[in-house]
């Protein structure tokens, strides 16, 4: 019996086998692909076409090499939307998180609820990509679309649609949009009405594990490929990703490290407090009925832009070279706050970079090593600082962090988290997403009994890195400057 997972980041997506053998959880890539916005006259969006084509080509190399493949997850970041016609097509590709139609949108949205009130209800960090404010944005531009739309797919429900015909909403990624009652775990249609966005576009909800249909007569022909049923999965990656991580005890916080960094603890109930929505915490659905209170916080990004601006430039250097050059630069010598909305979607990075610091008065980075290294640092910092407010906020006293995700291959990063928080940090997986999602569609289908089981097999199924604090004195007395000037 075998299980594909589609997940799919912002900046890469790829469709993983998975299957159990002696107890322990063996993956296969079958199929990667890159992913980035593309800009359409003013607008930032997501080519879903492509997408889409590329997730049907995993599905036929799949079903090509193999005849046991029961099920089929899909995973994806968060936020984003897109609307179907009355007609059933998709209106427009969906639109990016990081276009700028919802800039400013928080003092008109708070000129409607009230922001406490809001936070008291859905427990999700306000930020201005949640979908709840983009779709005021659209609202108030009376944007055409909107008008016309039926339906509202988050980017997970939409693939599950074009596969399977069926419309529902994941209650995961539900769970970024804003507009879920973090109690009742169902639409809040008082956010709908004081935001004036329609609620009658909501689909059905569907929680992890739930089977969402089969692959279309239409697309088994066109991928020549058996029937295949759909679940949903914990749809939105951040909860997929933190899934593999229950297994580490109750002490232990989590960081799910890609394009975003999602640091938290897993909780039975939300927290809703006063100071959890001004320590900037989210309180987002986990798969098997948990909450995970966390913060996301810009991970790779500036790196990743950082990257891709030295390329354009035809300075490239390979990632493995940054990282040593970094490791041989000057320690400290700047910090900037990553989440910085300056930092949302610049023009240049470096530009950006150079900005916060001549704002904060601090040496501008000469080198590329020396722009990689202040980013580490800076982000090491961020964990610190956020592991403080996840205590305040969750009671937890946390002994120990579980990095998982792309970013946990980063070596460098991990020792300085480890030096700056004083934690031990244990690192791996890095496909914890897909292996959270193909967890699911195991326990819904019944061939792992449940998510204690679940978390044993990952703990045997696959190696980690560990690395202990050292020189925390180092880093106790150093903080991030905040601009002064942030509106710019
Ligand atoms: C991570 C993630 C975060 C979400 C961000 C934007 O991939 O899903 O959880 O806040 O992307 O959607």
């Amino acid at each position: 019996m075998r299980y594909l997972a589609a997940d799919f980041g912002a900046g890469s997506g790829r469709v993983i086998i998975g299957h159990i053998e002696n107890g322990s959880l063996q993956l296969e890539d079958i199929h990667r692909f890159a992913n980035k916005q593309y800009t359409s006259g003013n607008t930032l969006r997501w080519d879903f076409t492509y997408l889409f084509k590329e997730l049907k080509k995993g599905i036929k190399k799949a079903t090509q090499k193999y005849s046991d493949i029961v099920a089929l997850g899909v995973d994806t970041w968060g936020v984003d939307f897109g609307l179907i016609g009355r007609d059933g097509k998709l209106l427009a590709d969906p639109v990016c998180y990081r276009d700028k139609r919802t800039a400013g949108i928080l003092d008109e949205a708070f000129k409607r609820i009230d922001k406490a009130d809001l936070y008291a209800r859905t427990g999700t960090q306000i930020m201005e990509i949640n979908t709840a404010f983009q779709l005021l944005s659209m609202k108030l531009n009376n944007d055409a679309h909107l008008n016309e739309a039926a339906h509202l797919l988050f980017m997970p429900d939409l693939f599950n649609y074009f596969l399977t015909g069926v419309k529902k909403n994941e209650y995961t990624i539900a769970s970024t949009s804003s507009l879920l009652n973090a109690q009742t775990k169902s639409w809040d249609h008082e956010i709908f009405s004081a935001l004036g966005v329609p609620a009658a576009i909501m689909c059905e909800m569907v929680f992890p594990g739930a089977k969402i249909g089969r692959l279309s007569d239409v697309l088994c022909k066109e991928l020549d490929c058996y029937p295949i049923d759909v679940y949903a999965v914990g749809s939105h990656d951040t909860a997929s990703a933190a899934a593999v991580t229950y297994g580490s005890g109750n002490r232990t916080a989590y960081l799910s490290s890609g394009t975003w960094s999602l640091m938290g603890v897993h909780l039975d109930a939300p927290v809703l407090t006063r100071s959890a929505m001004e320590s900037e915490l989210t309180n987002e659905g986990g798969i098997a009925d948990t909450i995970l209170l966390l913060k996301n916080i810009t991970g790779m990004w500036m790196l990743q832009c950082a990257i891709e601006e030295w390329r354009r430039d035809g300075a490239e250097t390979g990632i493995k070279a940054l990282l040593q050059q970094a490791a041989a630069a000057t320690p400290f010598t700047a910090f900037i706050d990553t989440d910085d909305k300056m930092f949302l979607n610049p023009e240049s990075m470096c530009g950006a970079i150079q900005q916060y610091c001549t704002d904060t008065h601090q040496p501008v980075p000469q080198s590329q090593g020396g722009h990689v290294r202040m980013i580490l640092e800076s982000l090491a910092l961020k964990y610190r600082d956020t592991l403080h407010l996840l205590t305040q906020c969750s009671g937890k006293d946390i002994a120990a962090l579980h990095i998982v995700g792309g970013g946990a291959q980063n070596k460098l990063l991990n020792r300085f988290t480890a030096d700056a928080t004083g934690l031990a940090v244990v690192a791996g997986p890095v496909e914890a997403t897909a292996i959270g999602n193909i967890l699911v569609q195991a326990m819904a289908t019944k061939e792992i009994s449940d998510s204690n089981t679940a978390s044993k097999m990952v703990g045997r199924s696959f190696k980690v890195q560990k690395y202990f604090p050292g020189n925390k004195h180092l880093w106790d007395n150093k903080n991030i400057p905040v601009r002064t000037n942030p509106e710019q």
